[in-house]
């Protein structure tokens, strides 16, 4: 009389949350033969917010190694102001270039 019926337990397939924090990306300052020093400085100063000390320091490094990582940001703001640092000298005539790259 009374049916049997089979319940059949779902298993649930939760979801784990997933809460990786986005990947930051390095700013890079490429050493070149023509861009003046001062200008170098003058550039991170003004789009990166260094203090005189640091924007030398960070300056004199790409000048003796070739690159020189200034600063890690959200990919988006890194992009900005790798590209606003590039046109700011551009604009002046110096082949002074910033490139970006994701941090490991
Ligand atoms: N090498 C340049 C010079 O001798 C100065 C310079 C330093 C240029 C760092 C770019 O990222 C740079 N005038």
């Amino acid at each position: 009389m009374s049916q049997q019926t089979t319940v059949t337990p779902r298993t649930r397939t939760k979801t784990k949350p997933k809460t990786e924090r986005p990947k930051l990306w390095k700013v890079i300052l490429l050493n070149d033969d023509y861009t003046p020093r001062e200008f170098v400085v003058t550039v991170l100063k003004l789009v990166f917010r260094m203090g005189e000390e640091r924007a030398y320091a960070v300056m004199l490094t790409a000048h003796r190694r070739g690159v020189c990582v200034i600063a890690v940001y959200a990919k988006d703001i890194a992009d900005t102001k790798a590209k606003e640092a590039t046109d700011l000298a551009k604009s002046k005539g110096y082949p002074l270039a910033f490139t970006t790259e994701p941090e490991e």
